[in-house]
């Protein structure tokens, strides 16, 4: 009788402790990296390399092997989507990337998704991932400043970082985020600021928060459209059209606007100084390209935070253009290339960067 108790005691003990295992096993949520180079896939020949090294070379597989730490915080899987430096992005290698993004968001068994990148153009890929992708799930862009190589490398914590952002239930729904060096910025607001430091993210108007050894610290929301309430849809997209950036500063001349629609650019942001001024030698030859349907969109290279207002010193009504906002050229590209995909309108342009 007492042995059939304890036998019957000590199954109902072992048969706990593994549902229990077997619990906290399925609590932890499952985040899909996927890599697409960058410095955080970097490699350089010495621990002293900080800045010299080459880009986009350690697979997915052996960034996350690096990190046994991961497992404590999601079930990782990784793809290895590219393998580029970022600079050498395209529209294609966007549309590749986001429409993975939105398929896998699809899937149940996705809780969270990491992209790991270059530096250079995180800033956009980040944007336009938070335009087009349409899910309340955690989309996290995570970048590094030096080689896993060198000493006091930032990649490791950025990407521990990353994932549990990724894993967690209150970082949904803020539109695509970009996690480096312990802030949470959002993808439609930070830049690139420094390029030599690992304090290089900025967002001229805050980060949305902290993430501080795996737990997340919020102090605003993205008050702009995005994913969930945003109008453009990657699963709608299959072409991206042609925008260039024309860099304007003092004895600026028409040369570059007018090879660059000759290439074929369906609009041109004009990266002016201060409210995205225009030079009057300029004026001519925009009217001219505006008079044969390229669109003229004003922004800043004014870099701690530019913002651009229409009809203030350059009268936008009268010229047809549109102003880019608080948007940098960079930005206002990605935004100005998702916009022409619905609508060619010039009030209608205008209204989606009020919005967007
Ligand atoms: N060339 C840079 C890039 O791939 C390296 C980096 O900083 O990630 O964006």
């Amino acid at each position: 009788m007492l042995k059939n108790t304890v036998t019957r005691w000590a199954l109902a003990v072992v048969s706990a402790v593994i549902l229990s295992g077997t619990a906290m096993a399925q609590t932890k949520p499952n985040v899909v990296i996927l890599a697409t180079g960058g410095t955080i896939a970097g490699a350089g020949a010495d621990v002293t390399n900080s800045a010299t090294y080459q880009a986009a070379k350690v697979p997915v597989d052996k960034l996350i092997a690096g990190i046994p730490q991961l497992s404590n915080v999601a079930a990782v899987r990784g793809e290895q989507v590219f393998q580029i430096a970022s600079e050498s992005f395209t529209n294609a290698n966007l549309l590749t990337l986001g429409k993975r993004v939105a398929a896998l968001a699809k899937q149940s068994d996705v809780d969270g998704i990491v992209i790991t990148h270059g530096t250079d153009t995180t800033e956009e890929t980040a944007y336009f991932l938070n335009l087009v992708v349409h899910t309340e799930k955690p989309i996290v862009v995570v970048a590094s400043m030096r080689p896993g190589t060198a000493m006091s490398a930032d990649g490791t914590l950025n990407l521990y970082s990353a994932v549990s952002v990724a894993g967690s239930k209150d970082a949904r729904g803020k539109g695509v985020l970009v996690v480096m060096n312990d802030e949470i910025n959002s993808g439609r607001d930070v830049t690139k600021a420094i390029n030599i430091k690992v304090e290089a993210f900025k967002s001229p108007w805050g980060p949305l928060g902290l993430v501080v050894e795996g737990k997340n610290y919020w102090f605003r929301k993205l008050d702009k459209r995005h994913t969930m309430t945003s109008e453009f849809d990657i699963e709608k997209i299959d072409a991206l059209p042609q925008v260039e950036i024309a860099y304007a500063a003092g004895s600026v001349t028409d040369v570059a606007y007018r090879s660059l629609v000759a290439s074929g650019a369906k609009a041109i942001i004009h990266a002016g100084p201060g409210n995205g001024s225009v030079s009057g030698t300029l004026v001519p030859a925009l009217q001219e390209l505006r008079s044969k349907g390229v669109h003229i969109i004003r922004s800043t290279h004014v870099n701690a935070g530019g913002f651009v207002l229409r009809n203030a010193e350059q009268p936008d009504d009268k010229y047809d253009w549109v102003v880019a906002h608080d948007l940098n050229p960079q930005k206002a590209r990605i935004l100005a290339t998702v916009a022409l995909t619905a609508t060619n309108d010039t009030k209608e342009l205008q209204r989606i960067f009020w919005e967007y």
